[in-house]
Formats: structure tokens, C-alpha cells, sequence
């Protein structure tokens, strides 16, 4: 039951896959990069998640499940620093509802913290009718995960480490609208249960134990830059070369984590050797992986189908996503009676 001056809001968000990955931080408890990181946002998959600012007691429904775990604190977490960013900071939080659901496999590899925080600080400043500046929401996101703050831009979206301590400067921006240039991303879902070890986990591992971190870390910046102008001038060739590679080097700085972090399953190789072949034999396209053993295949949209084809004939589950809009809210937020 609503509490009086209850207010509920509706958001959508699409997650994103980094073509240059994030993966390390400057600082851990702001979320901050340590590598500069950039992104296509992807439709159709989404979050859609309902904010209650009032409810009888703080809840989370994930998926149409209570949770009490970590993913909910984590979502509370964030509506506490959304109520500190009000015009009323001071006054306590009152008790939320949220209701969270991801029509794709939540937390394998498959950016649903993305679009699970955009999604939320967008309907949680609603439901608050906080109002916060985008940059605030891009910084409450990316204190929730990272990778979070690409999401709640469409299209390709670039996430700088920023200079200032207090990490101002360091959130998503877009480079260009989803509607710039009509690629391909397939995703090959090798795994649809959660990861073995998470994002954050594995990352400082990496950082702690990796001595081929600083490596990977030194050559971010410069993979930006040429993925920056491949998709300016939407140029697959020279995108897809630094995708593949951003996504293999910073697989190997996990790899040579001690112990290694290695989220590779057979058919993670199956698919990549799926994409070798299918670029030796005159088909464009090429292959990223996250913190999970799931492939995503970016392409020209004409060569989709002969690689879906290929990818299917070799035993593999294959979706196809196109770039997708920003984080949205699905209605305006009302007034809910008790
Ligand atoms: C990325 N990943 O750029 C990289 C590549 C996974 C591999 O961002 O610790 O859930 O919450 O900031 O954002 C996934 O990490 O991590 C991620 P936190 P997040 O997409």
C-alpha cells in the first residue's frame, strides 16, 4: 500500500556494449575509470523499471522476485543519494518500492546493470520530481555501475576518465545518435546464468594481480581516439579492428590475473572462430566479449543475416540488436492514493 504523497514513475533503458571497454577504476568508491571507454547503445533488449517514492517499507522486485540481496542494496543506495541530491537534502528518505524487470538474461555479460541504474535514476528523479541536471542522473548512474552512465545515452556514447577528483567530468556523452549509421551487434549467448565473478570483483582483481594491467590501461586512450573516428565517419573496418581488439586486450589482462579471471566457455571460441573465418572469407564483422563467456558480433547490417546463418549452423544461439535510444520515461510519473 502506497504511503500519502506516494508518487510512482516508469523508465525504460537499453543496455550498451562497449566497442572500447571499461575496466578498472581511478577511484572505487565514486566509480571512476581508469580507461576511457566507449559504447552502442542496443535495442530491443531493455530495462524497465517502476519507482514508488513512498511506500509502506523499502522493497525491490527484480524480475517479478522479492530480492534482499546485494543488487537491492545497491538500488537503495542510490535512491539514498538521490534524495541527498534534493532540494530537501536532509529530510530522510521516505520508504520506496522498486519494481525492476530486464527482458534479456540479467548479469551474464549482457550489460544489465547498464540499463538497470539508468533506468532507475531516470525513474527515481521522477518519482522524487527531483528534476536533477542530466549530468547529476550521469553521475548518480555511474556511482550505481559504471557502465551505467553510457545507457542513459542512445547511440555511440563516450565515457572519459575525467580529470577532477570528484568525477564532474567523468560520465557518458554522446558522440552521435543511434539513427547515424545502421550497424549490426549479434549477440551470441554462450550462457544465460549469472557470472561467475562480477564486474566489480573481477576488476580489482585484475587491477590488484595483473601484470599486463598497466599495459592494458596504457593503451585505452589511444583506442578511443580511433574508435571516436571510425564511427564519425563510419568507418566498420577500422572500428571493428580496435573493438575486437580492446575486447581481447583487456581479457588478457584478466588472464594473467593471479588467480586468472577467465570467463571464456568452448563456445566463446567457437564463435570467434565463427567471426575469423567468416572476415577470411570476405564478411566483415568482429567479435567482443564482456565479463561473461557471451560473444557479440558487430556488422554491417546487410551482412547480418549470412552471419546469423553461420553462427546458427555451428550449433550457437544468436540474436541480432540494432542501436538504440536513450533512457526514457515510459509515462510522466503520478500521483499515487493510498
Ligand atoms: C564495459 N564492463 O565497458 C566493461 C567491459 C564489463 C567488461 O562495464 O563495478 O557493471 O559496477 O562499475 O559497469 C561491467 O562493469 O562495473 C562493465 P561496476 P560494471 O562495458
Amino acid at each position: 500500500m502506497p504511503a500519502d504523497n506516494a508518487c510512482s514513475a516508469t523508465a525504460i533503458a537499453h543496455p550498451n556494449i562497449a566497442l572500447c571497454k571499461y575496466w578498472g577504476k581511478r577511484d572505487a568508491a565514486l566509480n571512476l575509470p581508469s580507461t576511457p571507454s566507449l559504447s552502442l547503445t542496443l535495442a530491443p533488449f531493455r530495462t524497465r523499471t517502476t519507482v514508488t517514492w513512498g511506500a509502506e517499507t523499502d522493497c525491490v522486485v527484480f524480475n517479478g522476485v522479492e530480492n534482499t540481496g546485494e543488487e537491492s542494496r545497491k538500488i537503495l543506495l542510490t535512491l539514498d543519494r538521490v534524495a541527498r541530491s534534493m532540494a530537501t537534502a536532509g529530510a530522510p528518505r521516505p520508504p520506496c518500492r522498486v519494481e525492476t524487470e530486464n527482458d534479456f538474461p540479467t548479469a551474464a555479460g549482457l550489460a544489465s546493470s547498464a540499463s538497470g541504474f539508468a533506468a532507475l535514476v531516470v525513474a527515481a528523479d521522477a518519482a522524487a520530481r527531483t528534476r536533477l541536471p542530466d549530468a547529476t542522473l550521469a553521475a548518480l548512474a555511474r556511482q550505481g555501475s559504471g557502465s551505467a552512465t553510457r545507457s542513459l545515452q542512445g547511440g555511440w556514447v563516450e565515457w572519459p576518465i575525467g580529470e577532477r577528483p570528484d568525477g564532474a567530468d567523468s560520465h557518458g556523452r554522446q558522440i552521435a545518435a543511434a539513427d547515424h549509421w545502421d550497424v549490426r551487434m549479434l549477440v551470441v549467448l554462450v550462457r544465460s546464468g549469472p557470472k561467475e565473478i562480477g564486474s566489480t570483483e573481477g576488476m580489482n582483481h585484475t587491477m590488484r594481480t595483473s601484470p599486463y594491467y598497466p599495459a592494458w590501461v596504457a593503451g585505452a586512450a589511444e583506442d578511443v581516439v580511433q574508435a571516436r573516428a571510425a564511427v564519425l565517419g563510419r568507418d566498420l573496418e577500422r572500428l571493428g579492428r580496435v573493438t575486437e581488439r580492446s575486447a581481447l586486450r583487456m581479457h588478457a589482462s584478466m588472464i594473467a590475473a593471479d588467480p586468472a579471471v577467465l570467463y571464456w566457455k568452448p563456445e566463446t571460441l567457437l564463435a570467434l572462430e565463427v567471426v575469423r573465418a567468416a572476415r577470411r572469407s570476405g564478411v566483415p564483422a568482429w567479435a567482443t566479449m564482456d565479463a561473461g563467456p557471451n560473444v557479440k558480433v558487430l556488422c554491417e547490417a546487410a551482412d547480418s543475416g549470412v552471419l546469423v546463418e553461420r553462427l546458427r549452423g555451428a550449433g550457437l544461439d544468436v540474436q541480432v540488436l540494432v542501436p538504440g535510444g536513450p533512457a526514457r520515461l515510459l509515462e510522466p510519473a503520478t500521483a499515487t492514493s493510498p
